[in-house]
């Protein structure tokens, strides 16, 4: 199964901690790393005032069912310091969403795919664009073509900045 995670930290030494974490994705049994996005600088999306992300994605090959590796996203996380007792939207040492698995689509507890706020977030869209312009986000059309459109309700661009 293909999958594609997204990459965010604005805390500490962002870019250190975004490659570690795809090292240590690399590393998890049951998956690859195919591909790296390169990462962007950009603005804080949300009501939450903090310090600007350093956004990316990864592309996955495999064999884990959609629960199990998100499990691994999380164990990484922890393992990377995330703490998850500060607000929601705030800021973050590491964040790994699964925005896209196949062409699933999942709402359980704890667990939706497509990412439920993929469409309208650009720090999300623009690098899973750079691996993947053609996937599709199950019920709202290919990665290229929500970019192409307007952003709903406050989507994010990113600043264009590459560090
Ligand atoms: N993640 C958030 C809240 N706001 N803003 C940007 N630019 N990038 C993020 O990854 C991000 C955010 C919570 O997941
Ligand atoms: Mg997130
Ligand atoms: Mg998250």
């Amino acid at each position: 199964m293909r999958a594609y995670v997204g990459l965010g930290s604005n805390l500490g030494d962002r870019e250190a901690t975004i490659e570690r974490a795809v090292e240590l994705l690399s590393e998890a049994d049951g998956l690859q790393v195919v591909a790296v996005s390169g990462l962007r600088e950009t603005e804080p999306w949300g009501p939450v005032r903090q310090p600007a992300y350093l956004n990316g994605a990864v592309e996955l090959e495999t064999d884990l069912p959609p629960r199990t590796l998100l499990d691994v996203l999380l164990r990484v996380e922890r393992e990377l310091g995330r703490d998850r007792s500060g607000e929601r939207w705030g800021p973050r040492t590491i964040d790994l969403d699964l925005l896209l698995y196949d062409d699933l689509a999942v709402d359980e507890p704890g667990l939706t795919v497509p990412h439920p706020r993929l469409h309208e977030r650009r720090f999300a869209l623009e690098p899973l664009a750079e691996l993947a312009p053609d996937a599709v986000v199950p019920g709202l059309g290919t990665v290229g073509e929500l970019l192409r459109g307007p952003m709903p309700r406050g989507g994010q661009s990113s600043s264009g900045t590459d560090p």
